[in-house]
C-alpha cells in the first residue's frame, strides 16, 4: 500500500486528545481567554463575530470526527485569544501533552492565537475563519503538510493544514476541513458517524464562489446543481475534486472536495453542459439540459432523461442488463412499459428520423429509437424530421427494451 498523502499530516509523535473509543466522542472543552496571559503583546479577548467563527471552526471540524467541543465559562480546554503574534503569524497554536502508553502524546491544553493587526474576514469563506480551521487543526494533532517533507506540494485543494492556498483560486478560502484532513483526523478520533447520516440534498446559491469538502455518513444522497447558472464538473468518487460555481469571470475549478468513505450516490446537473463521474455504488445521474459527459463507473448506475430537452448528451460507459436509462414518462408522452417493437425500436442502420429505416413501430405515436451507431433518439411521432438526439453510448452497446424503464422517481430526488 503507498502511502496515503493524509499521512503528512500526522506527527511522528501521534499528538491527540484522550481518545476513548468505547465511550462515545472524545471530548474537549474550550472557553475565549478574558484576562491577559501575558503570551503575546495586545491581548484583547476575540469579539462575538470572531467567537462565532471559531464555534463554527469547531463544528466543522466535530462533523468530520468523532470528536466533541464544550464552551464553557472559566478556562476551557482549548482557549481561543487575540494579540500580537511574531512575524508575519497570523495564528498560532501552543499545546502541552503528556505521554500516552502507545508512545504518542496526548493533548492536555491548548491555546489558539489569532494575530491582532493582520486584517481577517470571520464570514464563511473568510480568511479568519481558515486561520482558526487551520490552528484548531493543530490544537487536535495535525501538523503542516511540509512539516516532514519539505517537497511536499500539497496545497488548500486538500488541506487547510498547507501553508499554499488554493492554486486556481487564489484569495478564496476553504470553509470546511478539506479531503486530506478530514481523512487525518478522522485516523485519530475515527468518523462522526450521525453527520448526514440520512438521505441528504447538497445545493449552493446559483452562482457560488467557494471552498469546501462534503463528508456524509449514509443515506441516499444527492447532488443537486440544476440551479447552477454555469456548467459543472461532478465527480462522485470519494476522495475526488469537482467543479462546482464561479471563480471571477470564469468557473471554480477542484473547489468541491468529497471525503475519502464518504458516498454520494445521484446527481443533478445543471441547464448547461456538464460533466458528472459517478462511483463504485448504484447512481442516479441526471445531466439536465446542454450536452453532458455523463459515467457511471461500477454498480448499477440508472440515467435519467426528464424530457427529450435533457438530450444531447454522452453515456460514456453502460452495461446492458445492469444499467438503465430512465424516462420520466410524461414530458416523453409515454404511458405504460417501453415495449420493443412499440415505443422502442432498435435498429441495425443509422437512423434518419423515419419509419422508411427499419423501424415496425407504429407512426404517430413517441418512440425511443437506437441505431447501428450506438445513439438513442426520441422521435415524437415516428415521422421524418422532429427527432432529437437523447444520448450516444459506447460504440457497439446492445440496448433492449429491457435497459429503458418510465419511472417518475421519489419526491425527494431533485429533477427540475
Ligand atoms: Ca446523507
Ligand atoms: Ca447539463
Ligand atoms: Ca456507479
Ligand atoms: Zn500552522
Amino acid at each position: 500500500m503507498p502511502t496515503p498523502t493524509y499521512a503528512a499530516l500526522l506527527p511522528e509523535t501521534g499528538y491527540h486528545w484522550g481518545v476513548e473509543p468505547s465511550s462515545g466522542p472524545t471530548a474537549v472543552t474550550f472557553s475565549f481567554m478574558a484576562a491577559d496571559p501575558q503570551v503575546y503583546a495586545d491581548f484583547r479577548p476575540l469579539t462575538e463575530g470572531e467567537r462565532a467563527a471559531a464555534r463554527q471552526a469547531l463544528a466543522e471540524w466535530s462533523k468530520v470526527a468523532d470528536i466533541a467541543f464544550t464552551e464553557v465559562e472559566g478556562d476551557g480546554q482549548i482557549r481561543f485569544a487575540v494579540g500580537n503574534l511574531d512575524g508575519n503569524a497570523i495564528g498560532m497554536t501552543r499545546w502541552w501533552s503528556v505521554s500516552d502508553d502507545a508512545g504518542g502524546a496526548e493533548i492536555v491544553s491548548a491555546e489558539v492565537w489569532v494575530d491582532r493587526s493582520s486584517p481577517l474576514a470571520f464570514e464563511p469563506g473568510g480568511s479568519g475563519l481558515r486561520v482558526l480551521l487551520h490552528e484548531i487543526g493543530h490544537a487536535i494533532g495535525l501538523q503542516h503538510p511540509l512539516e516532514n517533507d519539505p517537497e511536499n506540494s500539497a496545497t488548500e485543494q486538500t488541506t487547510l493544514m498547507a501553508y499554499a492556498g488554493h492554486p486556481d483560486m487564489p484569495g478564496v478560502s476553504a470553509e470546511t476541513p478539506m479531503v486530506d484532513d478530514i481523512a487525518a483526523v478522522q485516523s485519530i478520533y475515527g468518523p462522526n458517524l450521525a453527520t448526514e447520516a440520512g438521505d441528504s440534498l447538497y445545493r449552493w446559491p446559483d452562482n457560488p464562489t467557494f471552498i469546501q469538502t462534503l463528508y456524509d455518513a449514509g443515506g441516499i444522497d444527492t447532488l443537486d446543481l440544476s440551479n447552477l447558472v454555469r456548467g459543472a464538473v461532478a465527480d462522485l468518487r470519494p476522495g475526488s475534486l469537482s467543479s462546482v460555481g464561479s471563480y471571477g469571470a470564469g468557473p471554480a475549478r477542484d473547489n468541491l472536495g468529497i471525503a475519502h468513505g464518504t458516498v454520494i450516490e445521484n446527481a443533478v446537473g445543471s441547464a448547461h453542459p456538464d460533466a458528472i463521474v459517478g462511483n463504485d455504488a448504484a447512481n442516479r445521474l441526471q445531466g439536465g439540459g446542454g450536452a453532458d459527459l455523463l459515467a457511471g463507473g461500477g454498480g448499477a448506475d440508472q440515467f435519467v432523461f426528464a424530457s427529450p430537452a435533457d438530450g444531447g448528451d454522452a453515456i460514456l460507459d453502460f452495461t446492458a442488463g445492469e444499467d438503465e436509462l430512465v424516462f420520466i414518462p410524461e414530458p416523453f408522452g409515454f404511458a405504460g412499459a417501453l415495449l420493443a417493437g412499440d415505443s422502442f425500436v432498435a435498429l441495425t442502420a443509422p437512423y434518419d428520423g423515419a419509419n422508411g429505416t427499419g423501424g415496425a413501430w407504429q407512426a404517430g405515436r413517441p418512440a425511443l429509437v437506437y441505431d447501428a451507431a450506438a445513439n438513442l433518439y426520441y422521435d415524437a411521432d415516428g415521422a421524418a424530421g422532429g427527432f432529437t438526439l437523447l444520448a450516444s453510448l459506447p460504440e457497439g452497446t446492445p440496448l433492449g427494451a429491457d435497459d429503458l424503464r418510465l419511472d417518475t422517481l421519489a419526491a425527494d430526488y431533485g429533477v427540475a
